[in-house]
């Protein structure tokens, strides 16, 4: 295979036509391979064969900079960048994530999931360049679909001013992941159809010089066009037309199936663990939109360029006709746009990913919020369970919407209850509603649901008992429900269990009424804790007597996780959080943990007097014994107290360093440097015979440290 010699862009730089068309077949071979078996995006990547193998021929990465749009279809830079083998040896499969990654590679040069902000990028990067007075090419590489988001809008206005090298690839296959919409695609078919010559030309207008090549899966064709615009000293598009799924027949045929595809047969297409018929909150949504649209002609729904993921296929998307936007990749608009509906008669729902929820902050709050817009957004993937690469995580919202004035957001526990949250905020006319949609698998309600949401903040008592109250947020409701089982369970605890439904206000005359017979409050959140729901509760709570124990999940980028795993890092399991409930009741002053304290104090001395004692036996200085004592006697510390005296949560993998210090900490003074100032002082200017002294400073250390123990590390640790 040509594929086992390239190990670096420059290796593809020898050979000719035909071996460059045979280094494409091959890149298709195996990125089949291993999407059959990992899954992908396919299409993406199959339409831009020859466009990547063309660029890396023509330019000279990381010299030249490579800046792609969302960077789903990087698989062939990353193969000629040094990467081949995460494609070739499936052991390595996972070795590299799908979007452009500077870790993996100085060819890459940002973290990038969402779309639309390549050609900002290359604004950047050519800015930089040209105030550094350095001569690179800057290449943003960018879909006709991604053409569609405001920011690329941006970027191309911004270009003309430049006034330097700037190449924008836009990668024409006609397609974003379903059909695109808007007024652009059009003008891109004529100038398709014209072989770039029509007379009107968006980017021509915007300032840029403009390339067409009808043949975009044709090497020597983009080659000799890249290599016209190679080093030229001012903004240039290149329009490609390529086909999405090229070279895969079955692909070609359904590029909106093929967009992102699930490991699958490759002989025949089909997934491999494709289960028929599963029925979670995309599709009753689906339902109740079609349902909905029939009754109410005012009703629409608003996508950006994901129809796919609350099910609206070809056929629902026929079905509702205009009652159905998509506006392309486009959140920022879609949320403005469905402000304006909501102040002239509209009842527009919007519904997207948590992840690109993001980037309209400013919509939901000064045109939604600030106006009390009616409208309703409903948050998909919002879970430690949803999209898992570290572009899209989903576990930030209940920051971002819980701080937004006037924005009143839901979060349902079951199906009855989102149903019902659903239908009220489509029709409510006074408030801005956005709903988090579970992520677990469907559950029904075991209390009463109600029809009318209006009566903002209240939550739901759920289980009446005392001592320790849960409130668990949406679908940690469950995780609430276990903790609940195995208070009774093990502590003979009757917990209360709430169900608080709003995360944007507090339950105030329920959260006062717990102070009555509740000590401790466990908040349960599905997501990032800084500035949270639990942190609102604790607040609530400041000034009382009551414990609040937030439980939810550190604010960190994570790439490619294992939900199980960091849930357990988070100390978010029924045992751990029964444990940190036990430890906080018992918080205060507590024999037991009194001696725990002191007997892991007692046994860090012993361990380093014995091994002192071994050391100086064998021979060695009693400055080095007395090292070897402290190392080990750190060791014992950190080991005793995460097993046996921690809170769960205090002794987490993530603080492992600073636990281990703060340990040590509260021992070595009593411990092991009062024994070796001591033992200094004896052996070195009284000449005490090392083991009586040994003996002595035992006696001294041993009752100090219970002492100080007192004083010192209960305030440390609880
Ligand atoms: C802000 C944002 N919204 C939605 C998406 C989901 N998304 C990923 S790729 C894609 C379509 C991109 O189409 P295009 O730019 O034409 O590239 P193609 O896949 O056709 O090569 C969409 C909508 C995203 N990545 N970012």
């Amino acid at each position: 295979m040509l594929l086992d010699g390239i190990n670096s862009p420059s290796d593809i730089k020898g050979l000719n036509i035909s071996e460059l068309n045979q280094l494409a077949e091959e890149v298709r071979t195996v990125m089949m391979q291993k999407m059959s078996v990992c899954g992908g995006h396919f299409g993406p990547n199959f339409g831009f064969v020859e466009a990547s193998i063309a660029l890396h021929y023509t330019f000279e990465s990381p010299k030249d900079k490579f800046l792609f749009d969302v960077s789903h279809q990087c698989y062939i830079h990353k193969i000629l960048t040094g990467r081949r083998e995460a494609f070739v040896n499936p052991e390595k499969y996972y070795s590299i994530n799908g979007f452009t990654n500077p870790d993996e590679s100085e060819h890459d040069f940002f973290k990038v999931g969402h779309s639309a902000t390549s050609i900002s990028l290359a604004c950047g990067m050519a800015k930089a360049r040209d105030l550094r007075g350095t001569k690179e090419n800057v290449v943003a590489i960018i879909g006709d679909g991604a053409l569609s988001g405001g920011e690329a809008y941006e970027g191309l206005n911004y270009a003309a001013e430049l006034g330097s090298n700037l190449i924008v690839v836009v990668n024409d296959n006609s397609m974003a992941i379903a059909e695109n919409h808007g007024g652009l695609y059009p003008h891109l078919k004529t100038l398709r159809e014209s072989y770039g010559q029509a007379s009107n030309n968006i980017f021509k207008a915007l300032g840029f010089d403009y390339y067409y090549v009808d043949e975009g899966n044709d090497i020597k064709s983009l080659l000799a066009v890249f290599a016209r615009v190679k080093d030229t000293a001012h903004p240039t598009v290149v329009h490609i037309k390529t086909v999405k799924g090229k070279g895969y027949e079955i692909a070609e045929d359904a590029a909106e199936n093929w967009h992102w595809r699930p490991p699958f047969f490759i002989e025949t297409g089909e997934m491999r663990n494709y289960h028929m018929g599963t029925v979670g909150y995309d599709e009753v949504t689906r339902d109740y939109f079609l349902q909905k649209m029939k009754e109410d002609p005012s009703f629409a729904v608003l996508v950006a360029a994901v129809p796919g993921s609350v099910r609206f296929y070809k056929e629902e998307r026929t079905r509702a006709g205009k009652q159905f936007c998509d506006v392309g990749i486009a959140e920022e608009h879609a949320i403005t746009m469905a402000a304006g509906m909501s102040k002239n008669g509209g009842k527009p729902v919007f519904v997207t990913d948590c992840t690109f929820f993001q980037r309209t902050y400013d919509q939901i709050s000064h045109d939604l919020c600030l106006n009390n817009a009616p409208a309703t957004l409903l948050v998909r993937n919002a879970s430690v369970w949803g999209l898992k690469d570290v572009t899209h995580l989903g576990f930030f919202d209940i920051p971002m919407m819980s701080n937004i004035p006037n924005l009143v957001y839901l979060a349902p526990t079951n199906l009855e209850e989102y149903m019902a949250m659903l239908k009220w905020s489509v029709d409510q006319t006074e408030r801005t509603v956005a709903i988090r949609l579970p992520k677990a698998p469907i559950t029904h309600a075991e209390y009463e649901v109600i029809e009318d949401y209006g009566n903002l903040n209240k939550a739901v008592l759920c289980k009446s008992g005392e001592k320790v109250a849960i409130i668990a947020v949406g679908d940690f409701f469950s995780l609430g429900e276990k903790v609940v089982e195995k208070l009774k369970k093990e502590q003979n605890i009757q917990a209360t269990l709430i169900n608080p439904r709003y995360i944007t206000g507090l339950d105030t005359e329920m959260l006062e009424s717990l102070k009555k017979s509740h000590s401790v409050v466990v908040t349960l959140e599905d997501g990032s804790l800084d500035g949270g729901y639990g942190q609102k509760v604790a607040s609530y709570y400041g000034s009382s007597a009551m414990k609040v124990l937030n439980v939810g999940l550190k604010k960190e980028f994570i790439d490619r996780y294992d939900a199980n795993e960091v849930l357990k890092q988070n100390g978010i399991t029924p045992d751990n959080i029964v444990k940190d409930i036990q430890f906080t009741l018992k918080s205060g002053f507590n024999l037991l943990q009194f001696i725990k304290f002191g007997l892991v104090g007692l046994s860090n001395t012993v361990v380093a007097y014995a091994v002192y004692a071994v050391s100086i036996y064998l021979g060695v200085s009693y400055i080095v014994a007395n090292l070897f004592g402290f190392i080990v006697s750190v060791y014992n510390a950190y080991f005793w107290s995460n097993k046996y005296v921690f809170p769960p949560r205090g002794g987490n993998k993530r603080n492992k360093w600073a636990t281990l210090l703060k340990t040590y900490a509260a021992y070595s003074v009593t411990g092991v440097f009062l024994n070796s100032g001591l033992l200094y002082l004896f052996i070195d200017s009284w000449r005490i015979n090392s083991y009586l002294a040994q003996a002595i400073c035992l006696f001294i250390t041993v009752p100090l440290n219970f002492i100080l123990n007192k004083f010192w590390s209960f305030k440390e640790f609880e």
